[in-house]
């Protein structure tokens, strides 16, 4: 297969045809191998969840030996895929918690609380007393009843109060509205395991349930707690694409979902002292550039350079330019290892829970982070004499990445009367004709970011505002649509009048895969500022996921499924 039939991006077309020429295998080529995929495996049906299996259901044997049909096998795969899904974003979650409050108590020093204006609305929110009282003493209390949403024994999920009333009703009579995370999680397991649940609606009736433990819990939480920790996104400017790799510089690449450790990596790459090394060694500077959703949370945040998205993290290595690669957890692929090897890039693995075999180890502790950064910055640095030939294709786009909900709520209504009012009325008088949510992966089964970046440009043809998150936002980025000037080219007439009054762009980057949560808040916003209806479900909003490789992904798509809102869903 060409490379353009591989990538529409430029950039990847270049690094493909580079790895190609050195007989250096990536994900496509691994994909083509593999062909032709399980068609059981790819329909649902085949089950291998006990010792009597693995069953496969087709018409000559319709069901396994227990007696299950189709309809039960499909929804117990769905459901565990769900609960896998859920179960990384929560643990992310998690991990954000213990770093906030370990953070509020002083015990990891590199770490501060950082927007208090946040902590105390969340502190509202939770009922933490706030008068008088220091406001890490407030972080602690924050902290420790966001840690115990993950396994409280009763109760539901607190965030899901942010929903409309009308929303919260549906859940409970329904019975989904979700209590502990790990509770939904581990029951996601027994239910799908042999001989128990074996109703396919109400197996997909849990897989609403564990689902929105994610997106109005396990996710929502992470992203609120990163943004008190990191401060929350504000717009600023960044590039994004391969081009931002420099020839003359130590390049750093941060790769995974937490900002835990990449957050210090970009600190310790100003290091004054780093610096200076890194002269030493002959280098002009240290860029520290991102892949995936780790590069989303240091756009919004910092404007941090983007170098790509999931299907880029082996294209990278392949300009022979990148010192160092530090992953932490998700989304890493296993064939980084061997890319790394045709190169002189160091890839280092940081999460204790998610390491490579055959991969060095440097293990993350919280607790002295900054000077954990400036170990492997410092290998960076030391691995540059070993750089051989260069080749960094000349592509990157200017982007406006930052757009949390505060900041599109700040910038619809202005610092006094900051307000959704300006969006709804646009949507009443037609000017706008609904909000589409462009979020996932990249996947190689379809041409890389062809399908996310087609319909981002059809939508806002078509006067609809589009929201990005994930690697859908980078895909976005390198084709310039999160460039103001270069977006508002392809907007309609009237989405194009009321980004140019309001100023904003007509795609908002919003961030990383657990910030769909913001546009579940967005969403509740549109409904309780009024005027297109009391519900979720009535809303002119749609989320596409069209090159959809994670389960992480499925389980976005239904939690928003579950909140009520229209999906679209692909991976080939
Ligand atoms: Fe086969 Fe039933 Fe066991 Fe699944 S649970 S592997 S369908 S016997
Ligand atoms: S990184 S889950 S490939 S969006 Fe969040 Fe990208 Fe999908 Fe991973």
């Amino acid at each position: 297969m060409e490379p353009k039939e591989r990538s529409s991006d430029k950039a990847a077309q270049e690094a493909i045809q580079l790895m190609a020429d050195e007989g250096i295998e990536n994900a496509w080529d691994r994909l083509d191998a593999q062909k032709p995929q399980c068609g059981f495996g790819k329909q649902g049906v085949c089950c291998r969840i006990c010792a009597m299996g693995p069953c496969r259901v087709s018409k000559k044997a319709p069901l396994g030996v227990c007696g299950a049909d189709a309809d039960t096998i499909v929804a117990r795969n769905f459901l565990r895929s769900v609960a896998c899904g859920v179960a990384a974003h929560s643990d992310h979650g998690r991990t954000v918690a213990e770093v906030f409050i370990a953070a509020a108590k002083g015990e990891a020093k590199d770490y501060k609380l950082k927007d208090t204006a946040k902590l105390m609305r969340l502190a509202r929110e939770f009922g933490v007393k706030t008068d008088g009282r220091d406001i890490n003493e407030i972080g602690v209390e924050v902290g420790e009843i966001a840690l115990k949403e993950f396994g409280k024994s009763e109760g539901h999920q607190l965030m899901t109060n942010r929903a409309p009333k009308s929303r919260q009703e549906i859940w409970d009579k329904h019975g989904v509205r979700p209590r502990a995370i790990d509770r939904e999680v581990t029951e996601s397991l027994h239910r799908s395991s042999m001989g128990v649940d074996q109703d396919y609606k109400n197996i997909l009736k849990h897989a609403s349930r564990v689902a929105l433990a994610d997106g109005w819990g396990g996710a929502m939480l992470a992203t609120e707690l990163q943004d008190v920790l990191f401060g929350t996104p504000y717009p600023g400017r960044g590039e994004v694409n391969m081009g931002v790799i420099k020839a003359d510089e130590v390049n750093i690449i941060v790769h995974g979902h937490e900002p835990i450790l990449s957050e210090m990596i970009a600190a310790a790459s100003q290091d004054p002292e780093l610096l200076e090394e890194a002269k030493k060694v002959g280098a002009n500077g240290i860029t520290v550039a991102g892949t995936c959703c780790t590069a989303n949370e240091l756009l919004m945040r910092h404007g941090i350079p983007v170098a790509g998205n999931f299907l880029n993290q082996e294209l990278v290595i392949a300009t022979g330019a990148i010192e160092l690669m530090a992953v932490d957890v998700q989304c890493v692929m296993q064939g980084l290892g061997q890319v790394a090897a045709h190169y002189h890039t160091k890839l280092i693995t940081t999460a204790d829970k998610a390491k490579i075999q055959g991969v060095e180890h440097v293990s993350m502790d919280e607790t002295k982070a900054f000077d954990t950064a400036k170990v492997l910055v410092k290998r960076a640095i030391d691995n540059f004499k070993n750089r051989g030939e260069v080749h960094i294709p000349q592509y990157k786009q200017k982007a406006v990445g930052g757009f949390s909900f505060e900041t599109i709520k700040y910038m619809l209504g202005g610092s006094f009367r900051e307000s959704f009012r300006p969006l709804n009325d646009n949507i009443m008088n037609g000017r706008i004709r609904g909000i589409a949510g462009i979020v996932g992966c990249t996947n190689p089964k379809v041409t890389q970011d062809y399908s996310h970046t087609t319909l981002v440009k059809e939508l806002i043809k078509r006067n609809v505002l589009v929201l990005t998150t994930g690697c859908a936002t980078i895909a976005c980025g390198k084709q310039g649509l999160n460039n103001p000037s270069i977006a508002l080219e392809y907007a309609g007439a009237g989405l194009r009048e009321v980004c140019e009054t309001v100023g904003i762009p007509p795609v908002l980057a919003c961030g990383s895969c657990i910030d769909n949560s913001r546009l579940l808040v967005a969403c509740s916003e549109l409904v309780s500022e009024g005027g297109l209806g009391d519900e979720l479900a009535g809303l002119p909003v749609v989320g596409a996921c069209l090159e959809s490789i994670h389960e992480k992904a499925l389980a976005i798509g239904q939690y928003f499924v579950a909140s009520g809102l229209l999906v679209v869903f692909a991976e080939e």
